[in-house]
């Protein structure tokens, strides 16, 4: 049977849930994200709405960037326990139309909906997905449909906000071709300036480069790049949750050594994935801790624990403990930190 698979985004998440409660926020520019302090602030921004990014203002601009470019917006600190009430909410929804999903982040889904056998089918019932949406939660989403997960997501960030876009088998090759490079998950601006220099700019330019050539590039992931640009995709969609661990990082904006800042962001880091661990029903068991000092040396170090856990403190501790140690031996100044939570039950 050919596959159809869909892609449901929500659009400008964090944003919008906002505006959703506090409708005269609507008409204005809305950033979610760290505290601009008039434009001293540090930190970054989580989403800024629609009206916002014509600002140039995106997810992961340092906040006095966006402070700079628009300081009428309003600035709103992360409320995560209401995002996570919304994100649970909204996936109760999508869960009905499929009995093989995935979840993939709080505002991001895929759905196997090969039954439906005609992509046809498949954009009616995209239609009715996101107006039931709309109707129970009050917010817009961006449906993509391909014949596999990666032209299905590729088809929702094109169709972005509030649309959707079909992609049949048959078009695939073609839908990819004129794109940047960019456009296919796992290629980053790095990556995509390393390309450059190589002459590839749009993904049809990725297709002149051989198999071996592609992993002397890419290294191991040089395959699947091969793969990707030519549309091909095999990935099944995981149904429930196969999730391998759950972890969050932060690159400071400079190079730092003041502890009081890097103990303060790794303790939001800790709280933010305990609080995916807490959305998702989830136990852990080992804990990691990544340090990536100046120069890019970097450090990793995990604790197992004999039960599974979800405890906050016990997480807490232990991944302080291990932050602590790391800075104690290596007196270079910290990149970033991270935390990861695996061994998951
Ligand atoms: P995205 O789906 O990537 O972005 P978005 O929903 O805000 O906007 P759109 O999909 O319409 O382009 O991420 C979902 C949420 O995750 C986003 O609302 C905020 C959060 N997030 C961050 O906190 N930091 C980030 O760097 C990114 C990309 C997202
Ligand atoms: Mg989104």
């Amino acid at each position: 049977m050919k596959r159809i698979i869909l892609h449901i985004d929500m659009d400008a998440f964090f944003a919008q849930t906002e505006e959703r409660e506090n409708p005269h926020f609507r008409s204005k520019p809305v950033v979610v994200g760290a505290d601009p302090k008039g434009g001293k602030g540090r930190g970054v921004v989580s989403t800024a709405n629609y009206l916002a990014r014509k600002y140039r203002i995106h997810s992961a601009l340092p906040i006095s960037k966006a402070y700079q470019l628009c300081p009428q917006a309003i600035f709103l600190p992360p409320n995560f326990k209401l995002y996570t009430k919304t994100s649970r909410a909204i996936f109760e929804i999508v869960k009905k139309f499929s009995t093989q999903w995935q979840i993939v982040s709080l505002d991001e889904a895929y759905l196997d909906i090969s039954f439906l056998g005609s992509f046809r089918k498949a954009e009616e019932l995209a239609k009715k997905l996101k107006k039931e949406i709309f109707k129970k939660e009050r917010l817009t989403s961006t449906i993509g449909i391909g014949p596999n997960k990666l032209i299905a997501k590729i088809a929702s960030d094109k169709a972005k906000p509030n649309g959707i876009l079909a992609i049949k088998p048959a078009q695939a090759e073609k839908f990819l071709a004129p794109l940047n490079v960019q456009a296919l998950p796992g290629i980053g601006p790095k990556t995509a300036q390393k390309l450059k220099l190589y002459g590839i700019q749009q993904i049809k330019d990725i297709k002149k480069l051989s198999k071996p050539r592609l992993k002397e590039i890419f290294g191991k992931t040089g395959a699947r790049v091969y793969e990707k640009a030519r549309g091909i995709d095999k990935s099944p969609v995981e149904s429930r949750r196969i999730i391998k661990s759950v972890g969050k990082e932060y690159t400071f904006e400079k190079d730092t050594r003041e502890g009081e800042i890097i103990f303060k962001i790794f303790g939001r880091i800790i709280k933010e994935a305990h609080r995916e661990i807490l959305a998702k029903k989830l136990q852990f068991k080992t804990i990691t801790v990544i340090c990536r000092f100046q120069g890019f040396e970097t450090h990793t170090k995990s604790k197992t624990f004999k039960t599974p856990t979800n405890n906050l403190e016990f997480f807490q501790k232990e991944a302080k403990r291990i932050l602590l140690k790391f800075i104690i031996e290596n007196p270079k100044p910290i990149r970033l930190i991270g935390a990861r939570l695996s061994n998951l039950s």
